[in-house]
């Protein structure tokens, strides 16, 4: 099956068991419910999910099994957006096209549908079923680091204490390798702990994992000053917004997109002792940089 394909099915697949996750409950509170649900079901790319699923796949098992733990990191990412969105944080307006969490149902309420995908996503990873007691420890463990103090937390703590300061580019490294690589990292490690992966295959994946998620972010900057440029057309490095460093202000345009394709080149590098069932990881990070949005 085609990259596209394959990504589409794998997308509607998440999005069938997330929205089965929140029908399920009869809540507490009717409207808590109805902001998580509003901000987990606006459509994001569900990237995480699938790349979990997929290095399940890379090592010869039928990554959809793990589609449980595949929602819950979901529901992890789609918290911290939230909380990212928030007025003490980035005070944004519109996220994955529609009005803001907490533009809808308040700052409050924005603040407890984080906390609630948060938790509800730790008792959703535990119902994993096919797995023993220890490799779902491990897995526990992997995401509730990668959420934390010493990965996604840790990153965005460094990013808030560095707006509006010049950064040099090791310091955006730690802040990129916990706010974006450490949900990357997680999900991809994940799936291939739960696929029963060997320590080399767990590194090699590692190792895919830490290059696709600095692919993706230094993508992530590129694409920032070309939609700057074609919607407003402001020159490239001067988004002022939070005067933020970026890949391409530390750099310059022609060096990001290079580093980007350096990067995905050795994401791709890290599978060469993977056969074929590796071939969605490998076309996933090409695809990525290649994107334009
Ligand atoms: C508030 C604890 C806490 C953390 C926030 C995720 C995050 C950390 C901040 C969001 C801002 C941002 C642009 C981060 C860098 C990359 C990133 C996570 C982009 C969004 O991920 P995508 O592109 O989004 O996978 P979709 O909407 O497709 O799921």
């Amino acid at each position: 099956m085609k990259l596209k394909e394959l990504w589409k099915e794998r997308q509607q697949m998440v999005e069938s068991a997330l929205a089965g996750e929140l029908n399920k409950k009869s809540p507490i509170d009717k409207t808590l419910t109805e902001s998580m649900e509003y901000s987990l079901m606006a459509g994001g790319k569900r990237l995480r999910p699938v790349l979990l699923m997929a290095a399940a796949d890379a090592l010869g098992a039928d990554g959809t099994k793990f589609l449980k733990t595949g929602i819950a990191i979901e529901m992890i990412h789609t918290y911290s957006l939230i909380h990212d969105d928030l007025p003490a944080m980035d005070d944004d307006d519109y996220r994955r096209g529609k009005l803001t969490n907490h533009k809808v149902y308040g700052a409050g309420m924005a603040t407890l549908a984080g906390d609630a995908l948060l938790t509800l996503a730790f008792e959703v990873m535990l119902r994993q079923d096919g797995v023993d007691a220890d490799t779902l420890v491990k897995v526990v463990r992997e995401m509730s680091v990668a959420a934390g103090p010493d990965g996604m937390v840790g990153g965005q703590a460094l990013d808030v204490e560095s707006e509006n300061k010049q950064i040099d580019m090791d310091t955006m490294r730690l802040v990129h390798m916990g706010k974006t690589g450490a949900l990357f990292r997680a999900a991809i490690r994940s799936g291939a702990t739960l696929a029963g992966a060997t320590e080399a295959q767990l590194a090699a994946l590692t190792e895919y994992a830490d290059k696709f998620g600095l692919a993706f972010q230094i993508t992530d900057d590129i694409l920032d000053v070309i939609g700057d440029e074609a919607v407003i057309g402001k020159p490239v490095g001067s988004d002022e917004k939070n005067h933020k460093s970026t890949y391409v202000t530390l750099t310059s345009l022609e060096e990001a997109k290079k580093l980007a394709q350096e990067t995905a080149d050795e994401a791709v590098a890290a599978l060469k002792d993977f056969g074929p069932e590796a071939d969605f990881l490998r076309e996933l990070v090409s695809y990525l940089v290649d994107r334009n949005k």
